[in-house]
């Protein structure tokens, strides 16, 4: 339950008993101008729709000093941006424009605003990057997107199919403004027709786009404008004219589209809705879209990526992460085993092999041994038969005595037997 306690400077009975919160907006107020305010706008549409021209027209005058009768300028090639510091009354506007390259030219235009996507997710990419340093910085630049005018052909028909897809690839990231180009090619009837199939369409595919909220203003120190409010909400979506070149007219230098027929002004409501869109974009509702910026995009963004992280680090849990690598060793383990034990019993099948075969070949030169023994050892024994026969037929005794005169006469016959003996010993 809140209790509402009023405190007045003058109820209180001392100076001490006024604790001074009411200065609250005042310190506020100090640090805004301290701090200035950073505010990017981005610019998206078909090619040639008047984007660039427009984004000069929006703040180029008070920013350069833009030379009458500049020359157009070229088609977008890449998506490109300008920040400039504007100063009113000591609160300091950091504006960033981000001027896209047109697309809708090419045969097939699936997925074309993919660089544009890209380029708002990187902003709040690097913002998140710094909130999350360690050592965070105490101001950290805020360079996301914090609004996209969507730039609408002036067909006079509705929403192209391109203009529904890309505003719902785009909703869910950045404040969209729809805004009619190139007002001046449209009657005063075809515009309201216009702008009434526009909100019916929007309607019809759900597209969200900015819902600028409810608050009451005059625009001030504007020509021919209403002196009391008028709600530029009712314009939406706003049609505007662009403009490169600058005339004077009277004392004031004016952006105007000339024509023979006549002259079309940029800062004129009854022309077109440029100063109705200015006053409730920058005047109005600055503020309101950093909030949303912060609070819906940003925060959507960041809970993705929590989630994404949150699903990271999940895979990369130590335990998890441990198990992984001991059933990898244990499989390698178990690889290297497999392919050692082939190995060996490859190499013990080899041995085997080979000591069989060895084998084989010692049993065959064991049997050849044996019969070259026997055959030697048959030989022996007949050479032996055969010098016994010989000693016999000589008479000679075994213990090598002779038994008569056989032996002298012997010696031509003994020789020979001899030296046949021998030569049977030295077959091998
Ligand atoms: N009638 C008319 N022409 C305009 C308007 N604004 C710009 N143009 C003209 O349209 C042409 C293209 O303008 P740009 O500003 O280059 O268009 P863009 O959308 O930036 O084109 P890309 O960079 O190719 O995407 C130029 O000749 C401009 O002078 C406008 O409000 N009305
Ligand atoms: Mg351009």
């Amino acid at each position: 339950m809140v209790v509402d306690i009023q405190r007045e400077p003058s109820q209180a009975s001392t100076k001490s008993e006024f604790m001074g919160f009411a200065n609250f907006p005042n310190q506020v107020f100090r640090r805004c101008i301290k701090n200035g305010f950073h505010f990017t706008i981005m610019v998206v549409g078909q090619s040639g729709l008047g984007k660039s021209t427009f984004t000069n027209s929006l703040f180029l005058s008070e920013v350069y000093d833009v030379k009458p009768h500049q020359m157009p300028i070229p088609s977008t090639v890449k998506i490109d941006s300008k920040t400039v510091c504007l100063v009113e009354n000591d609160v300091k506007l950091y504006m960033t424009f981000v001027d896209t390259p047109g697309f809708g030219d090419a045969v097939d235009n699936s997925n074309c605003w993919d660089p544009i996507i890209n380029f708002v997710d990187q902003r709040f990419a690097d913002y998140l990057a710094e909130e999350t340093k360690i050592e965070r910085p105490e101001n950290i630049a805020d360079n996301r997107v914090h609004l996209c005018f969507y730039f609408i052909a002036p067909t006079g028909h509705g929403l192209k199919e391109l203009d529904i897809e890309f505003m719902k690839a785009l909703q869910d990231r950045v404040n969209i403004v729809p805004i009619i180009a190139k007002a001046d090619t449209l009657t005063h009837q075809e515009m309201l027709t216009f702008k009434q199939n526009i909100l019916k369409d929007l309607d019809t595919h759900e597209i969200r786009i900015y819902k600028f909220p409810d608050q009451e203003g005059t625009i001030v120190g504007i020509k021919n404008a209403p002196t009391k409010c008028e709600d530029n909400r009712k314009r939406i979506p706003f049609a505007v004219v662009g403009s490169n070149k600058v005339i004077d007219i009277g004392s004031k230098r004016t952006r105007v589209r000339e024509y023979p027929w006549g002259t079309v002004e940029v800062e004129n409501l009854a022309h077109n809705d440029f100063l109705a869109l200015r006053d409730i974009v920058i005047r109005s509702n600055l503020v309101d879209l950093i909030n949303v910026t912060r609070d819906i995009h940003y925060e959507n963004f960041r809970y993705k990526q929590m989630c994404k992280g949150a699903k990271g680090n999940l895979e990369r849990d130590p335990f998890t992460q441990l198990e992984e690598e001991r059933r990898t060793v244990e499989k390698e383990a178990a690889e290297v085993r497999r392919t050692k034990e082939k190995i060996f019993a490859e190499k013990v099948a080899d041995r085997e092999h080979k000591l069989a075969d060895r084998g084989k070949a010692l049993d065959e030169q064991e049997k050849e041994n044996r019969r070259i023994l026997h055959e030697k050892h048959g030989m022996l024994q007949k050479s032996l038969e055969e010098l016994s026969e010989f000693r016999r037929a000589a008479g000679i005794n075994d213990s090598g005595s002779s038994i008569g005169h056989i032996g002298r006469n012997s010696p031509p016959d003994g020789k020979k037997k001899k030296s046949s003996t021998l030569n049977i010993f030295n077959r091998n």
